[in-house]
C-alpha cells in the first residue's frame, strides 16, 4: 500500500475523518459557489446543520447540467489565481465541462494515483508506459503524476501510433501499461502483426479503465498480454482516474473514501439503496479545493460489495461499472448494457472482442443489430461456417440476456479501432428508417 495509514484506516476513525471533511466541504461550497448557495437556500438546507454522515442523504444532488449551466468557471470554489491546471470532459453530447485543480488538488491526485499503481503491484523499480491520452482528458496526466509519485520510470507516450507503442514497450522493457482496455487489446493485436508476442516481454501489469469492460475481456487481456489486468475508475467531474481502483484480489474497486464519499441511489426514486443493491453511483468530494462536487450523480451503474477485502484495505468496494444510465439499451422492455453483450461475445470461440451495437429505426420501432468481428483466423468466405457462428452468437445472446436482437458478423478489422475510449453504440435512429 502506498498510504496504509489511510488505506487501512479503522472504519470508525475513517468515518470521523469523512464527517469532519464533509462539514468543511459543505461550508466551502456554500460560501464560494453561487450555484450551491442558491440551491441550498431554495431547498431550505443549512450546511451548518449537518451532524452525521447519514444527514448527507438530505442534501440536494448535483448533476451534469448544473456544471454546464456554470460553464466555464462558475463551479470553481477558489479564485483563478489559485487554479494551476484545467482539464475538460467532452462527454458524448452537449457542451464540455471544465474542471480546475489547485496545487493541493494536484498533489492529492498524485497520491491517489500512486495508490492505484501500488495496488496493481507496481513500485519504484517499474517502468510504466502511459498510453492514456495526454491533454484535456484526465487519463494521461493523472496516471503520469501517480506513476512519478510512486517513483516509477514513467514514459509519457500518450495514445496513438500503435506500432511505436509496441516498439517502445519492447525496447524500453516496460513492466506496467496504463491504457484503456480496448486500446490495450489493439496493442496486443498490433504486436502480433509485428511478430512480437507481448507475453514474452517483461510486461506484468495493466492498469485499465476509462470505459466499461467485462470480466471476459479481462481474461482475454490477461491472456494476450500476459499481465494482471487491474480495473481503475474515475471521472473528470470528481477528479479523473484515482477515484476507485482494484487491488490484487481483482474483486471490486476500492473507493478512496478518505477523499470521496460514495453512495448508491435508486435512479428512479433517488433514495440511497442498502449495500449490495445496484443503482446509480453518487460521489461527494471532501478534499477537493478547485471544484468540489456534492452528491454528484455520475449516471454510472454499480453496487457496493458488502464485506471486507482480504487485502487489508478498509475502503469499501464498488463492483465494476456495468454501464451508464445513458448507455443503457431498452430492448423490448429489457434493460441491457453493451458490456453485458461483450461478456457473451468474448466467451464464444471464433469471434473477436470487437463489436458495435447499431441502433436504427424500422418504422416506428427501434431495431438493434450487433456487429461482431470474426476472429482473424476464421475463414470468412466459408458461408456454412459463418452461418453456424452467426446462429450461435445470436442464440447465446438470447439465452444469456433474454433479448432478441440481430447479429451481423463482419470481417476482421472492419470495426473502427479507438486509441482511447471505444465507441460501442452507434445510434443511427435519427437518420431515418433503413
Ligand atoms: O475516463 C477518467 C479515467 C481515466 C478513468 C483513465 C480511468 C482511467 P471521463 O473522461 O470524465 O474520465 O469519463 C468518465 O468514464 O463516468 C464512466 O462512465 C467511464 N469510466 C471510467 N472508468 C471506468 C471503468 C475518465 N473502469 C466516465 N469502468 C465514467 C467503466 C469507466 N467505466
Amino acid at each position: 500500500m502506498f498510504q496504509p495509514e489511510y488505506e487501512a484506516m479503522e472504519r470508525q476513525r475513517l468515518e470521523g475523518l469523512q464527517l469532519e471533511r464533509l462539514k468543511t466541504a459543505l461550508i466551502r461550497v456554500y460560501e464560494n459557489v453561487p450555484m450551491y448557495r442558491t440551491k441550498y437556500d431554495e431547498a431550505g438546507f443549512d450546511p451548518a446543520s449537518l451532524q452525521s454522515l447519514a444527514d448527507l442523504a438530505s442534501v440536494p444532488f448535483t448533476i451534469k447540467d448544473d456544471m454546464r449551466a456554470c460553464y466555464p468557471y462558475g463551479m470553481f470554489a477558489v479564485p483563478m489565481k489559485d487554479i494551476v491546471r484545467l482539464h475538460a470532459s467532452s462527454g458524448t453530447t452537449g457542451q464540455v465541462t471544465v474542471v480546475g485543480y489547485t496545487a493541493g488538488d494536484i498533489d492529492r491526485w498524485a497520491d491517489l494515483m500512486a495508490r492505484t499503481f501500488a495496488a496493481a503491484g507496481a513500485g519504484p523499480e517499474d517502468i510504466v508506459q502511459i498510453a492514456y491520452g495526454y491533454g484535456l482528458f484526465t487519463g494521461g496526466l493523472g496516471a503520469h503524476y501517480g506513476s512519478e509519485r510512486l517513483g516509477c520510470s514513467t514514459i509519457p507516450i500518450s495514445g496513438g501510433n500503435t506500432k511505436r507503442q509496441v516498439q517502445v514497450m519492447k525496447d524500453f522493457g516496460v513492466t506496467v501499461l496504463a491504457a484503456t482496455p480496448s486500446y490495450a487489446l489493439l496493442m496486443g493485436e498490433t504486436a502480433l502483426e509485428m511478430g512480437i508476442d507481448i507475453r514474452d516481454l517483461p510486461l506484468k501489469a495493466g492498469v485499465f479503465g476509462a470505459e466499461p469492460w467485462s470480466e471476459n475481456m479481462r481474461l482475454q487481456l490477461e491472456d494476450v498480454l500476459g499481465v494482471k489486468a487491474i480495473d481503475i475508475y474515475g471521472l473528470s467531474e470528481v477528479l479523473g482516474p484515482g477515484v476507485a481502483s482494484e487491488c490484487e484480489n481483482q474483486h471490486g474497486l476500492h473507493v478512496n473514501e478518505d477523499h470521496f464519499i460514495v453512495e448508491i441511489v435508486d435512479p428512479a426514486t433517488l433514495q440511497p439503496v442498502p449495500d449490495g443493491e445496484t443503482g446509480e453511483v453518487v460521489f461527494t468530494t471532501i478534499t477537493k479545493e478547485g471544484i468540489p462536487v456534492i452528491r454528484y450523480r455520475t449516471r454510472d451503474i454499480s453496487r457496493i460489495i458488502p464485506g471486507e477485502c482480504s487485502c487489508g484495505r478498509t475502503f469499501r468496494r464498488i463492483e465494476r461499472i456495468s454501464g451508464r444510465t445513458d448507455d443503457m439499451l431498452i430492448i423490448r422492455g429489457v434493460n441491457v448494457f453493451p458490456s453485458q453483450i461483450e461478456q457473451v461475445l468474448t466467451g464464444i470461440p471464433g469471434v473477436a472482442p470487437h463489436y458495435q451495437v447499431v441502433l436504427t429505426k424500422r418504422g416506428s420501432l427501434d431495431h438493434v443489430e450487433v456487429h461482431v468481428e470474426v476472429g482473424a483466423d476464421f475463414a470468412f468466405d466459408e458461408i456454412k461456417a459463418l452461418e453456424r457462428l452467426q446462429k450461435r452468437v445470436k442464440a447465446e445472446i438470447v439465452s444469456a440476456l433474454a433479448i432478441s436482437i440481430d447479429v451481423k458478423l463482419v470481417e476482421p478489422k472492419s470495426i473502427q479501432r479507438s486509441e482511447g475510449k471505444a465507441k460501442r453504440v452507434v445510434d443511427l435512429r435519427s437518420e431515418g428508417s433503413k
